[in-house]
């Protein structure tokens, strides 16, 4: 290696090692669309099944050490299941990441969760969440992170400023009860299952309602719950100015909230919302920013998906992390739009690939893990193994 290639290397080395991302249970499960299923032999049915695999995607990967929880499909009986967490955590030698409460799939939310006109029905939400961040507190996770399916399909048939206030109060409540470690994580979406408003819809809302429940309490940036035209890296950059950027659900999407493959649409948008990271953090902004993936893998085998969906994070935060900012900071000052336009694409047409496949050598692991994945034989064999593995799972769609 020549003097700038293994700078380089180094380089690489520093941003690979400093970069982990969770991965969801659910995106192990059998998911589908409003209009149905298509069932996979291999596709876990139990929490166990879903550990197993989590470990084998960071058996592979080396960097999918936590697996995000969803209460209700994970820990159907609450803190009572929080041993069989535990003793799974053991077994596979993954730990659980982020805890998600759920408060959009009882009858009791038809209107509403943490906004409700029902006062009875909010308690039952609030104290939902309230176990969740017990359950997180016993497994020692720090995150619990909340998304609403709130709002309502018709113009006025909701008072929007008095969900807002009942919305305030819940969040408070939960913040309250957090850990001194622990953070709240609030998701935003613009749209369904509402369809006229949505409480909390964007970032914006995301950010004042966590600056009114506390200073544990950040904003989570799920990347298909925006328009089709918004700038993300630029809530980005404004989360990160606030201090605000707790976390971000990656995914991918053409439409609207798709759950697709990170970045297979639009890997621009991933490096670019990387890059913004890469310069926050290089001025000391942006510490514990939580990586996790939100996507329903439908159509290809999960495992599969879900070692895909890490290969690319990775290959786009590298790219993110190799651009010269100096370089780039000086033409930006100088109003050299198409030198710093270049110096930018460059970075990201740039092949990573070669400097990943030397990063996982270092580190032991198969330099193709699809590849690896498919010759270790795992999903065949969890496919004809449980024959259990079709009954029916607790998941959306
Ligand atoms: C939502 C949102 C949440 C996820 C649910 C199932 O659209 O992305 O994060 O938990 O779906
Ligand atoms: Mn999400
Ligand atoms: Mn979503």
């Amino acid at each position: 290696m020549s003097q700038s290639e293994s700078e380089q290397f180094d380089l690489a080395t520093q941003a690979l090692d400093a970069f982990q991302i969770e991965i969801p249970s659910w995106g192990f499960a059998n998911t589908g669309t409003r209009f149905g299923k298509f069932v996979q032999a291999a596709a876990a049915t139990t929490i166990e099944e879903k550990f197993a695999d989590a470990a084998e995607v960071h058996r592979l990967t080396g960097v999918t050490p936590a697996t995000a929880l969803h209460v209700l499909w994970d820990l159907p009986n609450g803190v009572a299941d929080v041993p069989r967490v535990k003793d799974l955590e053991r077994v596979s030698g993954v730990r659980a990441g982020a805890i998600n409460p759920n408060l959009f799939q009882d009858q009791e939310y038809k209107f509403g969760s943490l906004c409700n006109p029902d006062a009875g029905i909010r308690k039952q939400a609030v104290d939902h969440v309230l176990d969740s961040i017990e359950i997180a507190k016993q497994l020692g996770c720090r995150d619990i992170s909340l998304w609403l399916a709130d709002g309502s399909n018709y113009p006025g048939t909701q008072s929007i400023r008095k969900r807002i206030g009942w919305l305030e109060e819940a969040l408070r409540t939960m913040h309250d009860n957090l850990g001194p470690a622990q953070r709240l994580l609030i998701e935003y979406k613009p749209f369904e299952p509402a369809f006229y408003h949505t409480d909390i819809a964007d970032w914006g809302m995301s950010s004042m309602l966590a600056r009114a429940a506390g200073p544990q309490a950040r904003v989570l940036v799920d990347t298909g719950h925006h328009y089709t035209a918004q700038n993300i890296e630029q809530v980005v950059a404004w989360l990160l100015h606030t201090g605000l950027l707790g976390g971000f659900h990656f995914n991918d999407r053409r439409y609207a909230d798709d759950d697709l493959t990170l970045g297979s649409i639009d890997p621009y948008q991933i490096f670019r919302i990387f890059h913004e990271i890469h310069s926050g953090l290089a001025d000391g902004l942006g510490t514990g920013i939580a990586y996790m993936i939100d996507q329903s893998h439908n159509i290809k085998g999960k495992i599969e998906a879900t070692i895909q969906t890490v290969v690319t994070a990775q290959e786009l935060w590298l790219k993110a992390a190799l651009v010269d900012r100096e370089q780039l900071a000086a033409y930006q000052q100088a109003c050299d739009t198409v030198a710093a336009e270049e110096l930018f694409r460059g970075a990201f047409w740039r092949d990573v690939r070669p400097l990943c496949a030397a990063w996982r050598e270092q580190h032991g692991l198969p330099a193709e893990q699809l590849t690896a994945l498919r010759a270790s034989g795992y999903v065949e064999r969890i496919g004809r193994e449980c024959g259990s593995r079709s009954s029916a799972v607790s998941s959306y769609a």
